[in-house]
């Protein structure tokens, strides 16, 4: 799979500019992976319409090159090809991509809504993060990029992707150690450095205001707890999910666009529920995007935000649980 990746990678910077192009929410996994890639070829720059909050902090403290673009950018000419890491359709990068040239799509969710043509590739598999597959690619091809600032990226990316190792797996985890062999950085200060996320008294006042509104939802078998936030919906859906229910959701309408965001913990998704699957289908359902993981995944579209949310919890009602015996 790799050695088409190097191939694909090959080819394409023969051909001109490879922009790497990041998902929208702009998370650690999907810059440390475009940063990272992109630092093996010069023909490669990572891009993308956001980072976020703590994207932006590390790519300040690396000084770590990341072209913020707009959602029809003008892409460098000749272009040899376009990647997109962490992102499982178009619409998750939020940008118009040109089909006149080969793409290759780097991912590791369970859902994917992309059409694939000739000279296209995909490397999808399990990984806990995209930035497993990068250091993989990396170590294999391209060794002298490992550097003590990528190899930081990437394993910001893989941290955070794991919600601090919770969700890893034995392969993330020797991901982990074989980054960390090779860095000439301590771990432990590395981790301290990435945790002090400052939360201002305003968006405090925000995520305060959210949780107020909460309500208990009776969804069949499932219990849920939701409510509408316009900031922080995945901090908030990960607090709610300390009130013992099985599926949380954090819905958003903001300048059109309603946003919904659903977490669960793994004895949920273990029982029956696949969050990212049942974002899907609500796309098939109301249109919009939507997927992502098992107990965590997003929806995004123009419709009512009340008409989503209860879309939603009618997807989780009447899926079945598994008794725990199975
Ligand atoms: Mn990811």
């Amino acid at each position: 799979m790799l050695n088409q990746l190097a191939e694909w990678i090959n080819s394409a910077t023969k051909r001109g500019a490879v922009p790497v192009l990041t998902g929208r929410n702009g998370d650690m996994d999907t810059i440390g992976s475009a940063i990272a890639l992109a630092s093996s070829n010069p023909r490669m720059l990572a891009c993308g319409l956001h980072l976020s909050r703590l994207s932006r902090r590390m790519c300040e403290q690396l000084n770590a090159p990341f072209k913020k673009i707009a959602e029809n950018p003008e892409w460098p000419s000749p272009l040899g090809g376009i990647i997109i890491v962490d992102a499982a359709s178009e619409a998750q990068t939020g940008v118009k991509i040109p089909r006149d040239v080969p793409i290759c799509v780097i991912d590791h969710h369970d859902t994917s809504d992309w059409d694939f043509e000739n000279l296209d590739l995909e490397i999808r598999n399990q990984a806990r993060s995209t930035t497993q597959i990068i250091f993989n690619y990396l170590h294999e091809y391209s060794i002298k990029t490992l550097t003590n600032e990528v190899r930081k990226l990437l394993l910001a990316g893989l941290i955070t992707d794991t919600g601090r190792f919770k969700h890893a797996d034995e392969d993330a985890l020797r991901c982990a150690a074989n980054i960390l062999s090779g860095a000439d950085f301590e771990y432990q200060n590395f981790v301290e450095s990435l945790q002090t996320e400052k939360i201002s008294s305003s968006d405090r006042g925000a995520i305060i205001k959210a949780l107020t509104r909460c309500q208990s939802v009776d969804c069949g078998p499932w219990s849920l707890v939701s409510t509408y936030a316009g900031i922080h919906e995945g901090k908030i859906a990960s607090i709610l999910l300390q009130t013992g229910a099985d599926v949380s959701l954090v819905s958003r309408f903001r300048n059109g666009e309603t946003r919904l965001t659903a977490r669960a913990p793994r004895t949920t998704t273990k029982s029956g529920i696949h969050l990212g699957v049942m974002m899907q289908q609500l796309a098939d359902i109301l249109g919009g995007e939507g997927g992502g993981h098992d107990g965590a995944a997003g929806w995004s579209g123009n419709q009512d935000r009340i008409s989503v949310e209860s879309a939603f919890i009618n997807l989780v009602s009447k899926t079945r649980r598994l008794s725990d015996e199975s």
